[in-house]
This record gives C-alpha cells, sequence and structure tokens, in this order.
C-alpha cells in the first residue's frame, strides 16, 4: 500500500492506519522468497543490498559529507521534509544523495500533496511532478551505494509473486460453488468465505464492462483513486506505465452516480445486483443514512489491499469483472491471534502491517500459510467472493483487474454489526458526519421495520458482551451476578457456544 501521505480517506475498508517498514533485505525467510528473488533484475541506477558493503572495496554513500553519517532510514526521513527543488538541488551535489534523492516515494508525498488539476503521467512520481518527458530522463549509475532502504522497495516492486500465489494447499482453498440459496447462506454460510461462480456471469455489465470500455465512454470522469481525483484517462496511463511497489488503487464509492447505471435485479435496465443468496441488507433501513457501501475497484497487477477487516462489522461480497484476484483470510475472534506479520492494538482500531503486499508476502507468506485458520483462494473474472464479518484479508491483483464490492448486514450477523456500533463506537466509519449515535440510528429505523428482528440481534449482542469477557476475567473478575451473591466459579467449559472455541 501507498506510504502514509498517501493513505486513503476512503473507507470501504478500514485500511491499516499504521504501518511499519521492514527493511531488512537479507532476510528472506522461505523457499517460495528464494525463488520468487532470485530472477531479479538489476536496480536501474546499480543501488545493490546493503549486505553487499561488507565485501565492497568502496562505498559511495561515505562521500556524502555529515549525511554520510546519517543511518538510511534517517536520512530518508530527512529527505521527506524538503521540497521538490531542494531535493534537486541536494541529488546533484554527490552520486550517493542522487540516488537517495531519487526515492520515487518521495516524489508520490510531493506529488499527492500538490494535486495539480493539469499534469500529463511520465512513467515515475518524479518526472511527473517535475514534467520531465520520459525520453529526457538521465540516469547516473550509483554502482557502490548499498542500501536496504533503496533496493528494498525495487526488490518489492519486482519479484515475481506468482509464487506466493500458487500451490495453494488442499486444506486452506476457500470453497468454490457454483451457487447458494438464500436458506443455505442463512444456515450454514455466514462465517466461512466461499466463491460463487455463476451468478455474476447472469449480469448485463459482466462482459460489457472492462478497464478498456470505461476508458472510452468515461475518459474525463475523474475517479478516486486513494487521495486522488484523477479523470480515467489519466489513471489508465498510470497503470500502464510504472514501478511502483504499491500501485495507485482506483475505489470509488460514487461509481453508479458517476457512470449513471441502475443497481437492483428488480430494476428496469439494471446493470448489476447483488447475488440473491446474500438476502436482505439489513443497513438497507438506513436509507440514505447508511454508511458508504459500494465501490468500483481499479488496479494494476500487483495492486491490491493489504490486511484489514470490513468496516463497522460489515461483510461483503467482491465480484470480479476482468482480472483475477488472490485472497488471503483469516477469522479473528477475540483471544485468537491476528494474522502472522499483523499487530493489532488493544482496542483493535489499529493495525500495523509491513507496508506493502509484496513486503507481507515476502516476509510473513510461508508462515501465514501454515497457521491454522488460514483461507486462500484466486476469484476469476466472473466469481464472486464472500468476506464474512470480522475476517481479515488480503488482496493481490494477479492482472490488471476491474472489480465491484459491496457490504451488508445479513441478518445471521445482526448481533455483530449492533455489538461493534455500540461498543467499538469510535472505530465506526463511513457514515456522513451529521450521524453522532450510529447504534441509536440503527436500532430506531430497525425497531420500525422490524421489532422482532430487532429483539432478536440484541439478545444475540447481549450474548456476545457475555462472551466477550476473556478467560482471565471468566477467572478473575465476578459476573455482576456472582458479585451480588452468586458465589465464584471456574468456567473452564469450552463445550457449547463458546466462540473461542471454534475457530473455523
Ligand atoms: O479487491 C480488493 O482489493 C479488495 C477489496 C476489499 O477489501 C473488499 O471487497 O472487502
Ligand atoms: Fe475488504
Amino acid at each position: 500500500m501507498a506510504p502514509g501521505a498517501l493513505l486513503q480517506q476512503m473507507s470501504c475498508v478500514d485500511r491499516p492506519s499504521k504501518k511499519i517498514k521492514r527493511s531488512d533485505t537479507a532476510e528472506l525467510h522461505s523457499k517460495e522468497s528464494e525463488d520468487a528473488a532470485a530472477v531479479l533484475p538489476s536496480h536501474p541506477l546499480g543501488v545493490k543490498p546493503l549486505g553487499n558493503a561488507y565485501t565492497a572495496t568502496e562505498n559511495i554513500k561515505l562521500r556524502c559529507g555529515a549525511f554520510a553519517r546519517l543511518p538510511d532510514e534517517l536520512l530518508n526521513h530527512f529527505l521527506e521534509t524538503l521540497d521538490g527543488e531542494t531535493l534537486v538541488r541536494l541529488g546533484s551535489t554527490c552520486k550517493a544523495l542522487y540516488a537517495f534523492t531519487r526515492a520515487d516515494d518521495l516524489w508520490r508525498s510531493l506529488f499527492v500533496e500538490s494535486s495539480p488539476e493539469n499534469f500529463t503521467w511520465h512513467a515515475t512520481w518524479r518526472s511527473t511532478y517535475l514534467g520531465i518527458p520520459e525520453e529526457h530522463v538521465s540516469t547516473i549509475s550509483c554502482k557502490n551505494l548499498f542500501s536496504d532502504v533503496l533496493y528494498r522497495p525495487f526488490q518489492c516492486a519486482n519479484t515475481p509473486l506468482e509464487p506466493f500465489t500458487s500451490n495453494i494447499p488442499q486444506r486452506n482453498q476457500i470453497l468454490r460453488l457454483p451457487d447458494l440459496t438464500h436458506e443455505e447462506f442463512s444456515t450454514s454460510y455466514t462465517d466461512t468465505p466461499f466463491i460463487l461462480t455463476s451468478p455474476v456471469k447472469e449480469w448485463p455489465i459482466y462482459g460489457q464492462w472492462t478497464p478498456e470500455t470505461l476508458l472510452s465512454k468515461y475518459p474525463s470522469v475523474k475517479f478516486r483513486a486513494e487521495a486522488v481525483d484523477w479523470p480515467l484517462e489519466t489513471y489508465m496511463s498510470y497503470t500502464s506505465n510504472n514501478t511502483d511497489e504499491s500501485p495507485l488503487y482506483l475505489f470509488d464509492r460514487a461509481f453508479v452516480e458517476k457512470t449513471s447505471i441502475t443497481v437492483g435485479r428488480d430494476e428496469p435496465n439494471s446493470s448489476y445486483w447483488s447475488p440473491d443468496c446474500f438476502g436482505d441488507d439489513l443497513f438497507h433501513v438506513l436509507g440514505s443514512q447508511r454508511p458508504d457501501h459500494r465501490w468500483m475497484i481499479m488496479g494494476p497487477k500487483r495492486s491490491g489491499s493489504t490486511f484489514h477487516k470490513d468496516p463497522n462489522a460489515t461483510s461483503a461480497w467482491n465480484a470480479v469483472l476482468t482480472g483475477s484476484k488472490y485472497w488471503l483470510m483469516f477469522p479473528s475472534r477475540p483471544g485468537v491471534e491476528p494474522p502472522p506479520g499483523i499487530i493489532l492494538s488493544e482496542d483493535q482500531s489499529e493495525i500495523t502491517s509491513p507496508l506493502s503486499i509484496a513486503e507481507y508476502l515476502l516476509t510473513f507468506h510461508a508462515e501465514a500459510r501454515r497457521t491454522p485458520g488460514c483461507r486462500e483462494g484466486i476469484c476469476y473474472a466472473g466469481e464472486v467472493l464472500h468476506v464474512p464479518s470480522g475476517w481479515f484479508h488480503l488482496v493481490l491483483n494477479l492482472g490488471d483487474s476491474l472489480a465491484l464490492t459491496q457490504n451488508f448486514v445479513p441478518r445471521k450477523r445482526l448481533g455483530d454489526v449492533l455489538s461493534f456500533l455500540r461498543d467499538q463506537s469510535e472505530n465506526i466509519s463511513g457514515f456522513k458526519d451529521d450521524v453522532e449515535d450510529a447504534f441509536g440510528l440503527f436500532t430506531e429505523k430497525l425497531r420500525k421495520k422490524d421489532p422482532e428482528l430487532l429483539e432478536e440481534g440484541l439478545k444475540e449482542l447481549e450474548k456476545k458482551a457475555k462472551k466477550g469477557r476473556g478467560k482471565w476475567e471468566e477467572l478473575t473478575k465476578p459476573k455482576e451476578e456472582e458479585e451480588s451473591g452468586g458465589g465464584f466459579s471456574f468456567g473452564f467449559g469450552f463445550g457449547g457456544d463458546d466462540d473461542d472455541a471454534e475457530i473455523p
């Protein structure tokens, strides 16, 4: 995913809000990482990983004056504070600083901050920011510069990722089915990721919407891609010619309005509809006050979404119109560790993870694949994947891809959503600013529409609140009723409906 400055404002997905950058290039953990790294081209400036400095006879970093004393990470942070003109000047003082000031993420941030109205994409963020056509860009060789800070993004952008997305072990395979009835979904599958191969192929939009057809129809329409709104023709010129470790990802929540299509199975001239098995979406009762819930997603090969859970404990479906997506998924329950390489803050509001998908795969994929609960699968064009409420997921586009996604609240997960809205109100996202009490609003609207359903949901919520008391609280802190005279009792029972005990 993009550097900090580019973190998306959009909120379809709770993107990780805090990220760590690993720069331990030498630390490749698995056979698949080694295989993937073996076929890398040379860095365009000739920079090599830091470890090579130990056997080198010369190191040009030592020739950049006082800057030589700064560790590479610190030097890079310092450069992040400079403007474009200063970067160009500093880069002309010596080869090492030339290489450090060419790091394209510095220019990506500068470009996004400046957000010019009119510009032409010139293959890199630096050339685009400075307005230099590709053929006028000169490159000076920086042989004898050894830096993981400079080499690692290049390595991550160029390492083939197929070794990570192929040979999925049988036990991890996401279930593939032609279709499900609503009854089947509701009784057995609301907590299971699965891929349906039939419903999307019935959509009128399927086969008609491709990146190319959209480009010819809507070249000047601006779509949101992370922190920028670009005309589609500019975005597609970017996707066809960039070298980013985390390519800019188009994720637009207003695509229905921008393309004037109609949505819904029963609507005349409808373009697509939610697959039937998912049934009613309970957030529908919120009308125009519902949080953002549908997005068009477009991105080049290697773009995608880093690990996150979907907002407000909603479930989602994600339908691929062109291309294909690799999914890596993990269930999440109180007391269960998050996926390998992911650190969750205590209140679950912040996810710390490697900065990019490639970085994650290179470093943690082997461990993730061995971890119980791991699910992996490839969703191809014409297929739709179910993301159950609360599941962590990472998604990688295996080729240029166009997809539609929608978040929804199925009846069986009403308790989870109520619990999130009531107990994690500081993590609620996607509602308009005038909605101050999402729990109050949702319960009020649902009570009017279907009071029995709300009662069921509230009972489920109470059950969850009791279960949410971790084992430690169970053992050490008396429940309210025990405090008022029931006496202390040990609760070692893992049977019955104790969620912690049955991790899918
Ligand atoms: O297509 C993607 O990159 C994943 C989007 C996503 O996270 C979702 O649909 O929940
Ligand atoms: Fe998601």
